[in-house]
This record gives structure tokens, sequence and C-alpha cells, in this order.
């Protein structure tokens, strides 16, 4: 039995204890010893999970009012455990007017009307553990909610003890302004418009780098600080296993205040990002609540750039254990504006993380979530002829890059964009504002905007899950979906993909599956082959004596692939499309062609 495979089992054992241990109760952390070290890396449960993103909203529908909810989730579970996921996260699910869809919060410590009660939330979780699975859940405390009670106190009057709970500031004189004021400052909102609304009541401005709906927090205040550890200890103590935070860089606001520059308005989110006590209230947060539960923390981390990464998950730094950076997801667009994008600078992204974040700095691989457009369609090929292909090629690829891989409801059915042909077929508020904002004032005509939005549009990732080729897909037995389903569910629905072997759905199953067995798909050091080819993406996971080779052709044509000269490919594991080639160092791959090898 070699170093490794004691190693191994060294890990297993105790992963297999905890997974019989689990009552509902919150997880005390477990004593960092107990993780060994494979390839400098400290083990951890959620660094070889893989984490599978439902929005609730439009997951399944149980009571026929067209809206997802909690027991239609719960429903769904032994799916989700078939598909071989170990981490569910969960979009917010607490009470909120629904603004933004949840992520504008009135209670934190109330489940959403719509979605059900506490009880379907602790049903929820027991059916969650009872798979061996997680749950984190979204952790949205820079902002809240302007029908929250603390901002409805703090709106109320300048001396409420919840005023500071907020962002108050008086305005700019300016007699010609309808208020009498102009904003404090040129701050913009994520949502069009500027980031600070007038309130009559005291006649002054608060701060929402988000909606008017939205408020921004006060984390300089030590009552905001101390509320939020609260309500997280509330959950943990249910017995979650960690959150998903929302653009938690941008709660440490600049000193003062000042106006951006020019140059800082062309980026508003790295502005905001990153303030002045964001390390210091991340440390706080950790010592007071991570610290005492046995978590997984993943930050959304707008505005962060790679080089700063290590300065939020470096495991030294006792902050979040990783976080999203947009510099992927984000490679097809210049602000909200579509563009086009080449394989050697998608590369080139993984061959940066691949540097700059070491054996203490862990990474997250993702292509898709709630706030972007569908995966196949934005990095595959969602045409009829190639969208099969492409979505294996990247479970391929999200499953074998280095970091802990997340996967958006329905891309392990190769759900694809929606057909949008009118403004009123969106739901999105950062639709709405924009076409108010760009649109009605002629910046941008309606055609070339709506061109756009089919391709980056939020809500061709929110329509409803499709689960068989009945009405609605099978999301709800109500005649309308709060959001209309994709009309091609008839071809794209879970019922055909699990009953079809060699279905996307199965091909995923199958991938992760490979990634549990496969240390070196987890542990093991990665290495592009070919950082300039236009059409090959090829790269190895290498972990001791243990190397795995996969190769991706994200071209709709047949491309050649030479391995050099040190390299021999031993045996396929996998592959998207049947492969009989013996030649095992030319490789001849077909359009949207994925293979993983075992190297010698
Ligand atoms: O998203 C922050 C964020 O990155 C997006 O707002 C993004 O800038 C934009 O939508 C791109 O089109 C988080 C949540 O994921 C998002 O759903 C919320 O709308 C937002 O924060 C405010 O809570
Ligand atoms: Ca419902």
């Amino acid at each position: 039995m070699n170093l490794y495979r004691a190693a191994l089992a060294l890990i297993v054992a105790p992963s297999l204890l905890l997974a019989v241990s689990y009552a509902q109760t919150a997880t005390p952390p477990q004593p960092s010893a107990h993780n060994a070290i494979v390839n400098g890396y400290q083990s951890q449960w959620w660094k070889e999970a893989v984490v599978y993103q439902v929005y609730p909203r439009s997951f399944k529908d149980s009571n026929g009012d067209g809206i997802g909810d909690l027991p239609g989730i719960t429903s769904k579970l032994d799916y989700l455990q078939k598909l071989g996921v170990k981490v569910i996260w969960l979009s917010p699910h607490f009470d909120s007017p629904n603004a933004d869809n949840g992520y504008d919060i009135r209670d934190y410590r109330k489940v959403m009307t719509e979605f059900g009660t506490m009880a379907d939330f602790d049903a929820l979780l027991a059916g969650i553990k009872q798979r061996h699975m997680r749950l984190i859940i979204d952790l949205v405390v820079n902002h809240s909610s302007d029908e929250h009670k603390w901002f409805v106190e703090s709106r109320s009057s300048k001396d409420s003890p919840y005023r500071d709970y907020y962002i108050w500031r008086p305005g700019k004189p300016n007699t010609a302004s309808p208020t009498g004021f102009d904003p404090p400052n040129n701050y913009p909102s994520f949502f069009s418009g500027s980031a600070w609304q007038y309130d009559s009541g005291t006649k002054e401005y608060y701060l929402h780098y988000f909606a008017v709906k939205q408020p921004d927090l006060n984390w300089d205040n030590p009552k905001v600080r101390a509320e939020v550890f609260d309500l997280m200890k509330f959950w943990l103590d249910k017995g979650v296993d960690g959150f998903r935070m929302d653009v938690i860089p941008l709660i440490s606001k600049r000193a003062g205040l000042p106006d951006l520059t020019p140059e800082e308005l062309k980026n508003v989110g790295n502005a905001y990002a990153n303030g002045p006590h964001m390390h210091e209230y991340l440390q706080e947060m950790n010592r007071n609540v991570m610290a005492k539960y046995d978590v997984m923390t993943v930050g959304e981390a707008l505005g962060i750039s790679l080089q700063q990464t290590p300065s939020i998950v470096d495991d030294r730094r006792h902050e979040l254990n990783m976080i999203f950076n947009f510099d992927a997801i984000r490679i097809n667009r210049e602000g909200r504006q579509w563009k086009s994008w080449t394989l050697p600078e998608f590369k080139a992204i993984y061959a940066e993380h691949a540097s700059k974040l070491d054996v203490h700095s862990w990474d997250t691989v993702f292509l898709s979530n709630h706030d972007n457009p569908r995966l196949v369609s934005s990095f595959g090929d969602d045409s009829p002829a190639f969208r099969v292909a492409s979505a294996k090629l990247l479970a391929t690829m999200l499953l074998s890059l280095r970091g802990t891989p997340f996967i958006y409801q329905g891309d392990e059915l190769g759900m694809t964009n929606y057909p949008f042909k009118a403004i009123g077929d969106f739901d999105d508020i950062e639709v709405k504002n924009a076409y108010k904002a760009d649109v009605l004032t002629g910046k941008v005509s309606e055609q070339a905007y709506l061109a756009n939005l089919r391709h980056m549009s939020r809500d061709n990732a929110r329509t409803p899950m499709q689960w068989d080729g009945s009405s609605n897909g099978g999301f709800t037995t109500a005649s309308k979906a709060w959001l209309a389903v994709n009309p091609n569910y008839k071809e794209i629905n879970a019922k055909e993909e699990l009953a079809d072997p060699d279905s996307v759905y199965n091909y995923y199953r199958r991938m992760i599956a490979l990634r549990d067995h496969t240390p070196a798909l987890i542990y093991g050091d990665y290495k592009d082959l070919d950082p300039q080819n236009k059409a090959i993406f090829a790269y190895t996971r290498v972990l001791g004596p243990e190397k795995s080779l996969v190769i991706l052709n994200l071209s709709s044509d047949p491309v050649s692939f030479s391995l050099s000269r040190g390299l021999k490919a031993r045996a396929i594991v996998i592959s998207n499309l049947p492969t009989a080639e013996k030649d095992l160092s030319n490789l001849k791959l077909r359009a949207w062609e994925a293979r993983v090898y075992k190297l010698e």
C-alpha cells in the first residue's frame, strides 16, 4: 500500500466517521491536525466536495403557485444525491419583498413566505444530512432590505438608535434639484443611477450600492457586526454547514466617502471593494463565528483581483476559505456589453490562478451562476449539433481544474439561454433599471439593448428547471410559472436525461465520481501543455506518481494534438465521445471532444 493510499485512508476514515455522527446540531470545528497534508495542501471536505447551486425560486414548485419553494427542493434531493454533489448552496431563502429576488432581506431569521416555513427548512436540512450531503446558505449582509425593521427604525429619525446601522449623509445644497440637494458624492449604483437615495423624512441621503430597496449596512458600527455574527450562529446552530457571502468585499467603505476619480468610475467594483477595514472585519467574523464551527465559507468577491485573493483566502490569515473571482466568468463582457474572447486569453487566467494561488490559498472553479447567462450558451455551443458534446466538455473542464467546482442548477442537463423577445419578458431589476436609464433616455436603442441581453442577461439562468416534458417542464402545476420556462423543455429535461445513460446528466455523474476517486484531480499540480493553442485546452494534474491528462477541443472543427515527448498516455478514463484511438501520442479530436487520460 503506497504512502499515498495510506494518506488517503487517513483522510477518508475520519470523514466517514463524521458522516455517521451527523444530527441536526452544529458541527464543532475539527482539529486541522486531523486533516492530512496532501501535496502540501491541508485536506478539507470543502476542497474535495462538488457544490451544486440551487436558485429556490426556479428549482421546483410544490404547491402549484408557479414559484419554486423549499418542499420542492426537498422532493428532489434524491436527484441531487444521485448526481454525486456533496454540498448544496441555497441562494437566499429568507423573508424578503423580492426587489432583487431575495438578495434584499427583511428578516434574517425567517423563511420567505413564498418558499415555505421554518419547518420546511428544517425538513430540507434533515433530508440533506440523511443523504450525507451538506448545506451552505447565502449571507447577504452588505445590505439589507429597506423593509427590514433596522432600516424602518433608522429612517424614522436622526436620533434613532438604529440610525448608524446604515450610511446616511446630508446632500450638497442645490436649489435647482427637485430635492434641493445633490447626492453627497458621485457614487453610482450597480443597478443604474446614483448610489444615494434622498429620504424626505429626515432630509438626508442613504447609500445603496445596489437597488434603492437595498440600503448598505454600516459595518463600521460594532452593533451591526454583532448582529451579523449572531444571525450566522442562529443558522449554524441549526446544523447549516457554511455560507456563500454576497459581495462581501464591499462591506468596508472608504473614510470620508470621497468622489470616485474618472479612472475609478470605469471599474466601480474595484473602487468599492477592499475598503480600509475589510480584512479586520473578516478576521473578527472568523474569530467570533467560523472558528467555532466546522464550516465552509466562499466569498463572492466582486472587485477583488487575483493578486489580492491570497490576502482573503490564505488559510494562515483566518478570513475566508475561498472566493469567487470574476475574471474567467466575465471574459465575455466589457461592463455590461457582450464581447468575444479567445481560448489563449481564457487559459491564461487559469495559468495565473495556478501561479498566484499556492497550497495555502484554495480556489473555486465556476463559469455560471444566477447572475450570469447559461454555461453551454456562453462557453460552449448550444446549437443542436454541439450542445450535448460541449456541455459534457465543460463538465470535464469544471470538474478537473484546480479548486472546488460549483455547478449551477440546470447546467447538468445542458440547459440553454432563453429566446427573450421583448423587454416585458424580463423580471430582473438590473435589466429594468438599465432599460429606464439607457433605452428610455435614448442612449441605447431598444434593439441593441435586447440583443445584448439575450447574450448576458441574468434571467437566462433564472428560467425554471426543466424536469420533464409536461406543461411548464414539470416545474409547476400552475398554468404559469413566475418566469417563463424555456420552450426547449420538451427536448431538454431531467426525465429524458436520467433515462439516457449517455446524457449530459449521466456524464456529470460519471465525471463527479471520477473526481471523487482521483486525488490528482483535487490536489494535483496544474500545468497547461499548450497555452497558445487556439482550439485545444490541454493540461495535466499531477500528484506524486498519479498523473492525469485532460484534453479539450473547444472548437466546432476537428483538431489534431501531439503530446510532447515526455508525456505518454497510458489509458483513457473518460471521454464525451466514443473513441477507439490507438495512437496515444498523436490525438485527433472531433469538434467539442473531451478526453481524460491516465499518464505513465
Ligand atoms: O451579485 C453581485 C454581482 O456581481 C452582480 O450584481 C453583478 O454585478 C451583476 O449582476 C452582473 O450582471 C450579488 C448577487 O449574486 C446578485 O444576485 C445580487 O443582485 C447582488 O449581489 C446584490 O445582492
Ligand atoms: Ca410554490
